[in-house]
């Protein structure tokens, strides 16, 4: 049997990352990170851009597995700017003194399980090889950014961004026109920043978006005691909520309520602000009759908000609201009243090119100083199958995934032993509060990987057929989801070439976390432990 240099390789060291290699010190397994950053955070690391900021209350968007570090973190804001999570990162790992299992600026090229030495060697970019027992990929679900193919974008002699790598410099736009390419998050969350300092600032849309306002203001100290006096009761009661996160969820249909009570709610719901804006019925998102009163709501909202009634009118989605992920906002639709920020609607005519001056559409160059680029995410299975991942005989997961991700309960892949994926394809992840949920997934996995070792076997591996069914379950979930009929990064409709398919579990965490104890009370139904 060739040599293990560790008993886990964990491929990525955000907070998915961080918390598998406190657990698996915990019981005393060796593990190593591979990380392509300078530093843990993940998407945090690398989403630096003017004006992130997570779109769950900070509160709740934390590790709770340890209960003094969920007392003695301070969060400012209501919704945490990204320099804020990334400090936090940057303080758990100094806590547990993770740093000293990671191999910061380090890409993992390749993974292949050895069918003879039953372990798995890694490949990273410095031409090194490590191996280990198990592979776990902690790689994030928005982390493969996706740059988009507009001819000449090389070309461009003013500045180029890209939201999901912006540089580690300030970065002043201050007397310059500046482009931002995108109308999603990121988009919205950047462009009202780059407004305060630009000259001029153009944002390019394809597709309008919906959002939410935040309402983000400082922390009230009232409320941060309240949590922090009642955290394991409230952190409770948030798994048993569809999102893994506190909010008044109602399983009234609007159908069936008078449209005056409907309204009512969305009112209240828009005043409070956030991403649970639907969460007032239960079926706004699997009736259109439900949903439509939510999407003019919205869009009466834009109206009364957007001066210029044409440009209100573009910004105005067309499809289902929630279809796409609500943004959650700060000013995003009050800033086109600023004299110096203008829309360019670019459905009808697209951009042909970047230039050296800056953007031809219709035959017109549009000069800029900076083009930023917020075009979202090679989402979910992206920075996956940047690896070369090989499991038995050699079999690759980019083939195993041609027609779409194929997982077993969103944590193992049949045909590839030993291998857990956290936050991947068939999970609920992204569909929820990520924190609780990386904390969940990284929990199962460890203790599988616990009563493996009790029970001395060497191998944990999904059959094919218990992964045949929750891909199974995984779609037809999905099919009864006004979310699945609308392209999107959750079924790769971002992406050219992606296949089709729902990639998240929209189930909900509760139903989940039922799914996986099951799994555990039944003997690790659906593995084969070798
Ligand atoms: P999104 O939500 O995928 O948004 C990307 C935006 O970029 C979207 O408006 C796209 O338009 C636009 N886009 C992408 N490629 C192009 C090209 N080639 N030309 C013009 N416009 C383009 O990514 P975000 O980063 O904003 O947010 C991702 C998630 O991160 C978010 O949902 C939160 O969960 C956090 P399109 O809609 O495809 O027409």
């Amino acid at each position: 049997m060739d040599h293990e240099d560790f008993d886990v390789i964990v491929v990525g060291a955000g907070f998915a990352g961080m918390y598998l290699l406190h657990r698996f010190r915990q019981m005393g397994m060796t593990a190593r990170a591979f990380e392509t950053g300078s530093d843990v955070g993940g998407t945090w690391y690398w989403n630096r851009y003017p004006g992130a900021r997570v779109d769950v209350e900070s509160m709740q968007y934390s590790y709770q597995f340890d209960e003094e570090l969920q007392q003695e973190w301070e969060w400012s804001e209501r919704y945490s700017p990204q320099p804020e999570i990334l400090r936090y990162a940057q303080h758990v790992a100094d806590r547990f003194d993770l740093r000293r299992d990671i191999q910061f600026n380090t890409r993992v090229v390749a993974a292949h399980f050895d069918d003879q030495a039953v372990n798995w060697k890694i490949t990273t970019d410095d031409g090194k090889q490590t191996r280990s027992r198990f592979f776990v990929l902690a790689v994030g679900c928005l982390s493969s950014f996706n740059k988009p193919d507009i001819p000449g974008l090389d070309d461009f002699s003013g500045n180029s961004y890209f939201t999901g790598q912006w540089p580690h410099r300030p970065v002043d736009f201050s007397g310059q026109d500046v482009a931002v390419i995108g109308t999603g998050s990121t988009a919205m969350q950047s462009s009202v920043e780059i407004a305060k300092q630009a000259k001029s600032l153009t944002v390019f849309q394809r597709t309008p978006n919906f959002s939410i306002p935040a309402h983000n203001r400082p922390q009230d100290p009232e409320y941060v005691a309240y949590f922090k006096a009642n955290y394991p009761e409230l952190r409770a009661k948030a798994k048993t909520v569809y999102g893994g996160l506190l909010d008044d969820f109602d399983e009234r249909l609007a159908v069936e309520t008078p449209r005056e009570e409907v309204e009512a709610v969305l009112e209240a719901r828009w005043k409070k602000g956030g991403l649970t804006f639907l969460g007032g019925f239960a079926d706004m998102l699997y009736d259109h009759r439900a949903n439509i009163i939510a999407a003019d709501f919205v869009r009466d909202k834009i109206r009364s908000i957007v001066e210029d009634p044409e440009t209100a009118e573009l910004l105005c989605p067309t499809n289902i609201i929630g279809g796409k992920r609500l943004c959650v906002d700060s000013g995003y639709y009050k800033m086109f009243n600023l004299p110096h920020v203008q829309l360019v609607d670019i459905a009808g005519t697209p951009i042909e090119r970047i230039t050296p001056e800056g953007i031809l559409r219709g035959g017109e160059v549009l000069k800029f100083d900076s083009i930023v680029y917020a075009t979202g995410f090679d989402a979910i299975t992206g920075s996956y199958l940047r690896i070369d991942i090989r499991g038995r005989n050699g079999r690759a997961l980019k083939d195993h995934w041609e027609g779409g991700p194929r997982t077993y309960i969103g944590m193992a892949v049949a045909g590839f032993p030993n291998m857990f994926t956290v936050t991947g394809p068939g999970s609920p992840s992204v569909l929820t509060n990520m924190l609780p949920s990386i904390e969940m997934s990284v929990e199962w996995m460890t203790e599988a990987i616990d009563t493996m070792r009790r029970k001395q076997k060497r191998v944990i591996e999904a059959t094919p057929q218990a992964e045949a069914d929750w891909v199974a379950h995984v779609n037809e979930v999905a099919q009864g989801s006004l979310r699945s009929t609308v392209k999107s990064w959750y079924n790769g409709g971002n992406i050219g070439d992606k296949p089709s398919v729902f990639m998240p579990y929209i189930g909900g965490l509760p139903a989940y976390v039922r799914k996986c104890d099951e799994v555990v009370e039944n003997d690790y139904r659906g593995f084969e432990l070798l």
